[in-house]
């Protein structure tokens, strides 16, 4: 199953390689009426970033400014909204007031998109999404790249049914940013994966997606159920398992050890802490998302045809499995 999946992902990113390259240095030919470069060859392109909560985060960030250089032949206007979703949705008005030639957005959250999508597309500017997905219907964006989030938690929830589904097990969740995709899809995948397992949640709480608020909400939880009274922390991301990692120690216990930690996206902080046995099992989500967005944006100010939605595949690492690709991993 996972080989499966792991081979289309290759097959998609091929295909988008293959179309990127072959509109190379197009201008906005799609019937742009935004226009803010007419005439000339760059794109103008205003990315919608969430902001800077965790180290997935700041690799995205450097993957989509990498993509969308100058060299690449593109002006790109960039905007982290500071995990506000108003903030957010501001910036992206503010890029169809200034009639870019396309917008880029990592949505915060998942609603309260439809009416500035529908202001982009009667503008004529182009939307791609990339990341976390939205609830709006998808005639108002032209495309979507990102992750299954779904599957990374049915990933990180079957690993956690294998080994310990058949013992009592008391376990947390430190939630992602409320009304986010991944945190919404990481919670149901998971929970959907240990279904009739001897995992009981006691206990689900958003540390936002960042270091000290995974340390803050485990703090919590250790107060009010003891160091004995938990086992398993699921946290649906690495900065936050990081925070609990803090949390845990400070409170005398070994995490890992006393309290075992599942987290998501496999960035180079959360694989050494799963080397170091701090971190029993990690699901990937891989953040260098920006060549693929870039190819995207060019086929479609190209009027070429593309795909609604483009997964890219995830991985999964145990601590053995982390110690071989370390030296590798690109993030
Ligand atoms: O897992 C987390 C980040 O949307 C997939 O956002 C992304 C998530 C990622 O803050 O670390």
């Amino acid at each position: 199953m996972n080989k499966k999946t792991l081979l289309a992902g290759f097959a998609v990113l091929g295909a988008i390689a293959l179309t990127a390259t072959g509109c190379a240095g197009s201008t906005d030919a799609g019937g742009d009426s935004g226009g803010g470069d007419s005439g000339s060859d760059t794109i103008t392109v205003g990315f919608a970033q969430t902001g800077s909560e965790s180290g997935w985060r700041s690799a995205n960030t450097a993957s989509m400014k990498e993509a969308f250089s100058a060299e690449n032949g593109f002006d790109l206007i960039f905007n982290a909204a500071d995990n506000d979703p108003a903030a957010q949705i501001a910036a992206v008005r503010d890029f169809i007031n200034q009639g870019v030639d396309a917008i880029v957005i990592a949505p915060i959250v998942s609603d309260g998109w439809d009416d500035v999508l529908q202001e982009a597309k009667d503008a004529g500017i182009p939307v791609v999404l990339e990341d976390r997905t939205v609830s709006a219907p998808d005639d108002l964006y032209a495309s979507w790249v990102g992750l299954d989030f779904r599957n990374e938690g049915v990933m990180a929830g079957e690993w956690a049914a294998e080994n310990f589904g058949d013992t009592e097990t008391n376990m947390v969740v430190l939630e992602g940013t409320t009304g986010s995709a991944p945190a919404n899809d990481r919670a149901e995948g998971f929970d959907e994966a240990v279904e009739g397992t001897s995992i009981k949640k006691i206990d689900s709480q958003t540390g936002d997606f960042t270091r000290d608020g995974g340390k803050t909400v485990m703090e919590g939880f250790l107060q009010k159920y003891g160091v004995d009274g938990i086992d398993l922390v699921y946290a649906h991301n690495d900065d936050m398992a990081l925070g609990a990692i803090e949390a845990i120690e400070a409170a005398g216990a070994k995490p890992g050890e006393d309290i075992k930690i599942i987290s998501i996206d496999a960035v180079k902080d959360g694989m050494l802490a799963l080397i170091d046995n701090k971190i029993n099992f990690i699901v990937e989500c891989n953040p260098l998302l920006g060549e693929l967005a870039a190819g995207i944006v060019k086929d479609v100010l190209a009027g070429e045809t593309v795909e609604k939605t483009y997964f890219v595949t995830d991985l999964s690492f145990t601590p053995e499995e982390a110690a071989k690709v370390i030296d590798e991993r690109l993030y």
